[in-house]
């Protein structure tokens, strides 16, 4: 009998060895899952989804900067634009034990509960890209970003220069898809060039969602009620590649050609070759290359630090006018 009590004192001394060893999911300490043999750095990634060059260089950036070689293992999760998809994600990856958790939110609103329950269960969030709107800063570690409404303001800028002798401009406004801080900075900046400028009118608004397809459905609806659109504000690339789309099939002039002028952003590669051909008179740069700049925040907290609570990317803008293929054959993305 003394001899079992024993044998079975020692299976427990023994189990409780095993299932306490990793337990501490602590950044960069393998978490007591089966999966992590190596102990890599596992960072959950809940990404907005695919639809436009934007995003795809942004999730080719973190899926460059966290590979294995490198000590991580990069669960990447496309939310195909959904908020209900990227909190699914979040979920999974609490319930997986993650190092690190990094949300390029859809939407500004509606995280508080899901980044509650990371926060709760000690997995630091990094947000990237876009920024959510929360009362409670202890949800998120970090956020790396652009700064939306200064880039509304550069073109606007551009816009007040390029216009400055017409008495009345008349602008249509293609939105990105609603909600999103992109859609929100970028439509601000403009707003704050109208209030400059009393000559100037948004006779037409509408979103195509950051997408191209959409994009061009949108400018066919605005060109079915005005024609003489002086500027169309388009919130990124892909949809302004969609309204060149709709202009081409209706033989409208644009660009280099008299009609109107298409402001654009984001300055991917197929945007800036549409600007050199001078298709897109104005592209306003918007830096995807995220991953470096997460990891350097997952570095610092590995170390203990604490990193900046927001970071901010440096982002210029391009014109048709002075646009060169050396500079865009010279440009990461
Ligand atoms: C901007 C990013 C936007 C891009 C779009 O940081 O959130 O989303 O401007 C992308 O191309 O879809």
């Amino acid at each position: 009998m003394n001899k079992l009590i024993a044998l079975s004192g020692v299976f427990l001394f023994a189990f409780i060895l095993v299932s306490c060893n990793g337990s501490d999911n602590g950044a960069g300490k393998p978490g007591n899952k089966a999966e992590n043999p190596e102990g890599l750095i596992v960072v959950g990634f809940s990404q907005v989804g695919a639809e436009s060059d934007w995003r795809r260089a942004n999730t080719r950036s973190m899926r460059e900067t966290f590979t294995r070689e490198k000590g991580y293992r990069l669960i990447l999760k496309d939310a195909q634009q959904k908020q209900e998809h990227q909190i699914a994600a979040i979920r999974d990856f609490i319930q997986i034990k993650v190092n690190y958790i990094v949300l390029a939110p859809v939407t500004e609103q509606g995280w508080d509960s899901v980044l509650e329950e990371a926060r709760d269960a000690g997995i630091p969030v990094i947000i990237m890209d876009r920024m959510i709107k929360t009362l409670d800063d202890t949800l998120f570690v970090s956020w790396v970003g652009s700064d939306f409404r200064r880039e509304g303001g550069m073109a606007a800028v551009w816009m007040e220069k390029t216009f400055k002798d017409k008495k009345k401009l008349k602008i249509a406004h293609m939105q990105g898809s609603m909600g999103s801080s992109a859609q929100i900075g970028r439509t601000e900046g403009l707003q704050e060039g109208v209030a400059r400028n009393a000559g100037w009118q948004i006779v037409i608004r509408d979103s195509g969602d950051f997408a191209q397809v959409k994009g061009k459905e949108v400018m066919e609806r605005f060109l079915s009620k005005y024609r003489d659109i002086d500027v169309l504000y388009c919130e990124n690339d892909n949809m302004a590649f969609g309204a060149i789309q709709a202009l081409n099939e209706a033989r409208l002039p644009y660009g280099l050609f008299g009609g109107l002028k298409i402001v654009s952003f984001d300055a991917t590669r197929a945007g800036l070759e549409q600007t050199l051909a001078r298709n897109i008179s104005y592209n306003v740069e918007c830096n995807p290359l995220h991953g470096p700049r997460v990891e350097n925040i997952i570095q610092q907290l590995q170390l203990g630090k604490t990193p900046n609570k927001i970071v901010y990317v440096d982002e210029t803008a391009f014109s048709a006018d002075t646009i060169t293929q050396e500079e865009i054959d010279a440009r990461a993305y």
